[in-house]
């Protein structure tokens, strides 16, 4: 991606007066926050805008602008010639409302994300995978075209940077992030506020949750790197673990993050159950391993390098055994080829 990619994707919005937004399904900070701000930042500009999203969002965001008119599609979306479609922090069409497929041939898509396995499937691609988040890429567009920028708006783009850099941990925060998030404070956004409502918010119920998930830590492998145990950790959840202590699926967001404080572990698996019975496994990986995307590709999933998921077909204890089968024989390549 190119500087030029980022007044092309402004321009677009520009010459548009009606748009339509698409977040991903299991919403994120990310998603939800690059929606959140462009919704903002158009409302300014006097578009006509709506959001859609093709399963329900997490409670932990609802204080994000305009979340409350986020729309719930299941079926296939009507897409049309007229409005500009704006799909974001979607590696491909199929991350968020269905009926791409059928789409109408004058329709215009417009797509903005950070994943390095974009499928570039729209009208306009505005894809940067050295961006931290498509919060930051959207930042960056919103500057190139001069958009007016509220606090509301620099509060969600802050909580996409936030979310998606691991509270500016994660290896995708550069100094660019930073510069950027110094910005956004001075648009408005404050950082302790924002830590309160994005971090402080966890219920009871996530809490047994996370006590379940983490009294069932396993590490394994081989001990390279200092590890004395395993640089491998894996822990899950059953459908079980959800109904007996009454926590909703975006609780589990930061546990599989949580296991890398293991000491020692390079690699971790985090295993929830679905209600259909397969099982989705999230992968997170620091360096001098292969990467968390390498292992959720072979599963047919995807994602960024150190942060990936993959869906398995289960049940729960296939994949508890298949998983750590999948990690060691990956390990047995990988370190022969290095
Ligand atoms: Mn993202």
């Amino acid at each position: 991606m190119t500087e030029p990619d980022l007044f092309k994707a402004s321009s677009l919005l520009k010459d548009s007066p009606e748009w339509v937004l698409f977040t991903h399904q299991k919403a994120d900070g990310d998603t939800m926050g690059s929606a959140s701000a462009l919704f903002e930042a158009g409302m300014l500009a006097g578009r006509r805008i709506s959001w859609f999203t093709p399963t329900p969002l997490p409670s932990g965001y609802r204080f994000l602008a305009h979340v409350e008119e986020c729309q719930i599609c299941e079926g296939a979306f009507p897409f049309k010639e007229g409005p500009l479609y704006v799909f974001l922090d979607c590696a491909n069409e199929t991350r968020s409302v269905k009926g791409f497929e059928t789409r109408e041939p004058g329709a215009r898509f417009l797509n903005i994300d950070h994943h390095e396995d974009n499928t570039c499937f729209a009208t306009l691609n505005c894809v940067d995978p050295s961006s931290s988040s498509t919060s930051e890429l959207m930042f960056r567009i919103l500057q190139a075209g001069g958009w007016e920028l509220s606090k509301a708006a620099a509060e969600s783009l802050y909580t996409g940077i936030w979310t998606d850099s691991g509270g500016f941990s994660f290896s995708n925060t550069s100094a660019r992030t930073h510069r950027l998030a110094a910005d956004l404070m001075e648009l408005g956004a404050e950082p302790a506020w924002l830590d309160d409502l994005i971090n402080q918010n966890r219920t009871p119920e996530g809490m047994a949750l996370w006590g379940r998930a983490m009294s069932r830590i396993r590490l394994f492998g081989p001990r390279d790197c200092g590890s004395e145990r395993g640089i491998f950790a894996l822990a899950w959840l059953s459908q079980e673990d959800f109904a007996a202590t009454g926590a909703e699926a975006g609780d589990t967001e930061g546990l599989p993050s949580s296991l890398m404080r293991l000491k020692g572990v390079r690699l971790a698996a985090f295993l929830t159950e679905q209600e259909s019975g397969e099982v989705r496994i999230s992968f997170r990986s620091r360096e001098r391993i292969f990467g968390a995307a390498d292992v959720a590709r072979e599963l047919g999933g995807g994602g960024h390098p150190r942060a990936a998921g993959a869906t398995h077909p289960g049940p729960l204890d296939a994949s508890l055994m298949d998983i750590p089968r999948l990690l060691e024989k990956r390990y047995a390549e990988w370190s022969a080829a290095h």
